[in-house]
């Protein structure tokens, strides 16, 4: 009997120390989530409503993100708003629709997105603002990636103040109204520009060469004689333009020209001794936007705004450059 009970109290010392001292260790530890629910590039839609083909800088951004998609399977979605923003807005709407993934938005312009943001966020579908911004409270979208377009302006202005140390009067031919783009340029260039340079005049020709053309006809009617330099918002403009500056029998070197974008059409202007510097201004953001667009399917926190790193292009390397040049 002593012995039984004896048995019986050891028997229970031994369950309560393996209670107590063990059972943390046979617990099974939480199931780790599975590596198949990670999503990848192959869940992916993007919805891309793209701003329009009004420029080089455009084509090899719109060729950035078909080309990405392909490659990692993503499922683009993507359309020409043929720089109007009612078109994009529509593009969007028909995305949020469908219920894409994530909506990447180039917006024309900076203001009237609140209500379309709005939407995408009622929908749970997060929107990452590309290259030019908007004024919506940044609350309104999961990020914003592209180019620093004040800092691209005082690039710019930088090279006028080299390029005119004396000073001088010199004309702007600027990009899209109310663009992101244009608004930070011509904001960066007048904060950077020596007192002693003038801006006799600016005028957009919408970042295109069809309308920097006839922009640059009439300020040379208009200015003849008075100005020393041009400041243009993009290549393209820059391209339009020295065809009225030939035409109207100026030689390369008469006027101190500078740019942004630093696309082939620019190098090419460089080599031909019509741009005096070009300050880069990169497209190529597909990869960047898909990495970030598959963090954000996977609840990772990204950063709210994501800046290129870029430079300033000048003639004596731009031979050597031209053919490394993807756009
Ligand atoms: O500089 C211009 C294009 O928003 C940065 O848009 C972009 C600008 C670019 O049309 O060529």
């Amino acid at each position: 009997m002593k012995i039984t009970r004896l048995f019986c109290a050891a028997m229970v010392m031994v369950f309560l120390l393996a209670a107590v001292g063990c059972a943390p260790a046979a617990t099974p530890a939480p199931a780790a989530p599975a590596a198949a629910e990670k999503k990848t590039y192959k869940d992916m839609t993007l919805c891309y409503p793209q701003l329009g083909a009004e420029s080089d800088w455009r084509t090899a951004n719109s060729a950035s993100f078909k080309e990405t998609a392909e490659k990692l399977g993503v499922k683009l979605i993507f359309s020409d708003a043929q720089q109007k923003q009612e078109n994009q807005i529509s593009a969007m709407r028909a995305c949020i629709q469908q219920g894409v993934s994530v909506i990447a938005l180039p917006p024309v312009v900076e203001t009237g997105w609140d209500a379309v943001l709005q939407e995408a966020k009622d929908a749970n579908i997060p929107v990452i603002v590309v290259d030019r911004s908007v004024t919506a409270d940044p609350s309104m979208y999961a990020a914003h990636i592209g180019s620093d377009m004040v800092i691209e302006g005082k690039r710019a202005a930088e090279e006028f103040n080299k390029l005119l140390p004396n000073g001088g009067n010199i004309l702007e031919l600027s990009g899209t109204t109310g663009s992101g783009a244009a608004v930070g340029r011509a904001k960066g260039f007048r904060e950077a520009l020596n007192a002693n340079i003038k801006i006799l005049d600016s005028q957009t020709g919408n970042f295109t060469r069809a309308e920097g053309k006839p922009v640059m006809e009439a300020f040379l009617k208009k200015y003849a004689g008075q100005i020393q330099g041009v400041f243009f918002h993009n290549d393209d403009m820059a391209i339009g333009a020295v065809e009225a500056i030939k035409a109207a029998g100026m030689k390369p070197g008469d006027l101190k020209m500078v740019s942004i974008d630093g696309t082939r059409g620019g190098f090419q202007l460089m080599i031909d001794g019509w741009l005096q510097a070009d300050v880069e201004c990169n497209p190529l953001l597909g990869p960047q936007v898909m990495d970030l667009a598959l963090k954000l399917m996977n609840g990772e926190t990204i950063a709210k705004e994501a800046l290129t790193d870029e430079s300033v292009f000048y003639p004596d390397k731009a031979a050597e450059l031209l053919p490394t040049r993807k756009y």
